[in-house]
């Protein structure tokens, strides 16, 4: 019985060998039988066990069976070697190794950067604020009275939130509110950052942009100091002297305000889909900070003056490298991005 039994295991585990195509093969072969556990060696381990004439049969065939499995895993791993195909497998070990490919900066944090350079050097801080923002920084602090036609001058991406009413903020001018709560005039700061806004996307209108806010704050800061910061803004951002536009606008927490242009750089005004054929591109919101924000912030009223304003990254960055659409900035092409 065990003899016919080690004799299966033998035709078995050969034949096996026989048909095996790779070392990995050839490998797992000889572990289910020669293994620590495997079927062959069991049988091995439990010699020991049997009556001296069951041994004396099973004994020389088990270890025959053993040589012979060996032997014929040695033969075929030889057999495998040579139908190795050594031209394909050599390896130049000269060759350059591959490139890793290394990241770098997108354009609106090049331009956010330029940006925080040339304001510090003027002076100003850099503050920060949060993305999703209660309804009350971003609306009523900045004089939106409650259901006010106004607050849909900006359609807004709500936060589902039963305690209080939260937005994915539409403009940085709430952290205006909030830098003026922590800081007394004079000051000077500028606020970078991601704002949100749930409308259809064309070639000048994104639903997640940035913007920088700045305002600047004193005794007697007027529209003239306004006009000289921004143009001194321009001419070191665009690195020559670039022509603007103030329209009279409205919104509720500047007193007056404007709408503030550029002549389009991409077709020199001459009118392209960047500038939607008019020649300018609209770049930001500005004016007089109201004396009712002030009173929101902890100024007594009428005591300071201000101006502040809102301006598009993309929108500046789509002027300074001549992008005709500002959906190729989010729109994770390749292509486009490592032009920078
Ligand atoms: C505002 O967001 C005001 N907070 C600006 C402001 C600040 C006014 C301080 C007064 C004082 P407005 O909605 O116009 O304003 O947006 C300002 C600028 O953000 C626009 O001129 C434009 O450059 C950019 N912008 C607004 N919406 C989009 C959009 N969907 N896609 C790309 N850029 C946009």
């Amino acid at each position: 019985m065990l003899k016919q039994k080690i004799e299966g295991i033998k035709s078995e585990s050969l034949e096996k060998i026989k048909k095996s195509a790779s070392e990995r093969e050839l490998y797992d072969i000889k572990v289910k039988y020669l293994g620590r556990n495997g079927s062959l060696t069991k049988i091995l381990k439990n010699l020991k066990n049997l009556s001296p004439e069951k041994r004396r049969v099973a004994g020389p065939v088990a270890n025959q069976v053993r040589r012979d499995i060996k032997e014929a895993c040695q033969n075929k791993k030889k057999e495998l070697a040579e139908q190795v195909d050594w031209e394909k497998e050599k390896i130049d070990v000269t060759l350059p190794g591959r490139k890793t490919e290394t990241g770098h900066l997108h354009p609106i944090t090049l331009v956010q950067r330029d940006i925080e350079k040339i304001f510090t050097s003027m002076g100003f801080k850099i503050a920060d604020g949060p993305e999703i923002e209660s309804d009350w920084y971003n609306f009523t602090a900045l004089n939106f009275p409650q259901d006010h036609p106004a607050r849909d001058m900006q359609d807004t991406f709500w936060v589902k939130n039963n305690k209080e009413k939260f937005v994915l903020r539409t403009h940085t001018s709430p952290v205006q509110v909030r830098f003026m709560k922590e800081n007394k005039p004079p000051l000077k700061v500028i606020i970078p950052g991601r704002v949100f806004r749930n409308e259809a996307t064309d070639a000048t209108h994104e639903h997640t942009l940035h913007q920088f806010e700045a305002l600047v704050v004193g005794d007697d800061v007027s529209v003239g100091h306004f006009k000289y910061i921004v143009q001194e803004f321009f001419t070191q951002f665009f690195s020559k002297e670039t022509k603007i536009r103030l329209r009279p606008c409205y919104f509720p927490f500047t007193e007056p305000s404007f709408e503030f242009d550029i002549n389009c750089t991409v077709c020199n005004g001459k009118g392209c889909p960047s500038c939607k054929g008019g020649g300018w591109l609209e770049i930001g919101g500005a004016g007089m900070v109201s004396q009712n924000v002030f009173a929101v912030a902890g100024y007594p009223k009428n005591k300071y003056q201000g101006f502040a304003w809102g301006f598009g990254l993309e929108r500046l960055a789509m002027m300074k490298y001549k992008i005709n659409d500002i959906r190729l900035f989010h729109g994770g092409d390749l292509r486009f991005i490592q032009q920078f």
